[in-house]
C-alpha cells in the first residue's frame, strides 16, 4: 500500500513547468465560469485533468515540429505558445485573437500548429506533413493529439498504414480518458489501442503516470526514434475532470469521483505545498487579469488570410 502511494507521489517540477500546468488549469476553469455567466458564445471542451500531457511533451518538441491538435486543444496551444491573451481573445471574439476570431476554441492555425474539431481529420494531414518533413526537413516530426473515441474514424487507420509503410516521423499522442462525449471507451472500442498499433507494426508506449518528469524521461528516446522514421503511438491513460464540453456531464458520480482522485493538482499541492500555493495564487490572479483585460477589448475583425 505504501509502495502504491509512493509511486503516486509527484516529483518536484521546475517553477516553469508548474506555472504552465497551473496556467492551463485556471484558464480552463475561467472558461467554464465565463460560459456559465453567458460571457462566451459557441462551445468549448476543456482539458481539465489532462494538462500534464502537453506540458510533459513540451521540451521534447521543437519549433520545426508540427503539432496537430483536436477539439480539446487549449492546453496544447498554451504549451506551445504560452499565449493566453491571443487564445482567450480568439474564443471571446476580441481584438488580438490569434485567428481573427473566426477559428474559436477548436480551429486554431499558427506557426506549424493546427487544431480541428473534426474527429480523425488531422491524422491523414499529419501523415502527409510527416512525409514532407522526412523528405525536406529530416529530423523534424509531426505530432498529432487524438482521443480514444477518435479511433472509431477510418481515416486514423489509413494514416497509420502509410506511416508504417513509409516510415514517417509521426508521433500519435492518444489521450485516452476512457470516454468519448458520453460513451465509455469500453462500450465503443473492441480490442485495445495497443493492439491496433501492433496490427500496423507500429510501436506503442503506455503512459499511466501523471508525473511530468517521469513521462519525459520515458518518452525522450522514443521521440528521438520517431525523428529517425519510427512512427509511435503514445497512449496516455488519463482522466477528463470536467464535462465533455460545458454542462453535459452525464457520468455517474462514482466515475467523476474516480477522475478527481487521480488528478495531479491535489496530489501536487499535498506533496509540494509551498511551491504549489505560491504559484497557484499567481496563476489564478494572472488568468483573472487576462480575462478582465480581454473582455474589455473591442470585437475582433476578420481581415482575410
Ligand atoms: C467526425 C466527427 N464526428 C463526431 C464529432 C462530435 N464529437 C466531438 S468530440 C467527440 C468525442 C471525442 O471523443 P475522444 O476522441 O475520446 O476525445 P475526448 O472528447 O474524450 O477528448 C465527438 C463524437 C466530431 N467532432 N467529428
Ligand atoms: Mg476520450
Amino acid at each position: 500500500m505504501t509502495e502504491t502511494l509512493d509511486r503516486l507521489r509527484p516529483s518536484r517540477l521546475g517553477d516553469d513547468d508548474l506555472e504552465l500546468l497551473l496556467l492551463i488549469r485556471h484558464f480552463e476553469l475561467k472558461l467554464l465560469e465565463l460560459y456559465g455567466r453567458g460571457q462566451l458564445n459557441g462551445t468549448t471542451h476543456t482539458c481539465l485533468g489532462q494538462e500534464y500531457v502537453p506540458v510533459a511533451l513540451r521540451p521534447l518538441l521543437g519549433a520545426d515540429d508540427h503539432v496537430f491538435s483536436n477539439h480539446r486543444g487549449h492546453g496544447h496551444y498554451l504549451s506551445r505558445f504560452r499565449d493566453p491573451h491571443g487564445l482567450l481573445a480568439e474564443i471571446m471574439g476580441r481584438e488580438g485573437a490569434v485567428c481573427g476570431g473566426v477559428g474559436g476554441s477548436q480551429h486554431i492555425h499558427r506557426d506549424r500548429y493546427m487544431s480541428t474539431g473534426v474527429q480523425g481529420e488531422s491524422l491523414p494531414v499529419a501523415a502527409g506533413v510527416a512525409l514532407h518533413l522526412k523528405r525536406v526537413e529530416p529530423g523534424a516530426l509531426a505530432c498529432v493529439h487524438i482521443g480514444d473515441g477518435t479511433w472509431g474514424e477510418g481515416a486514423v487507420y489509413e494514416a497509420l498504414n502509410l506511416a508504417a509503410l513509409w516510415r514517417l516521423p509521426l508521433l500519435v499522442v492518444v489521450e485516452n480518458n476512457g470516454i468519448a462525449q458520453s460513451s465509455p471507451t469500453s462500450s465503443q472500442m473492441a480490442g485495445t489501442v495497443a493492439g491496433r498499433a501492433a496490427a500496423f507494426g507500429i510501436r506503442h508506449h503506455l503512459v499511466a503516470s501523471t508525473d511530468v518528469n517521469e513521462i519525459r524521461t520515458s518518452l525522450g528516446p522514443l521521440v528521438a526514434a520517431v525523428r529517425q522514421g519510427e512512427p509511435l503511438v503514445v497512449e496516455f491513460l488519463t482522466h477528463r475532470l470536467g464535462p465533455h464540453s460545458k454542462g453535459d456531464d452525464i457520468r455517474p458520480a462514482g466515475a467523476v469521483r474516480a477522475a478527481r482522485e487521480s488528478d495531479w493538482y491535489d496530489r501536487y499541492a499535498h506533496d509540494h505545498p509551498e511551491q504549489f500555493h505560491r504559484l497557484d495564487g499567481l496563476a489564478r490572479a494572472e488568468v483573472q487579469a487576462i480575462a478582465d483585460e480581454v473582455a474589455a477589448r473591442p470585437p475582433s475583425r476578420w481581415e482575410g488570410p
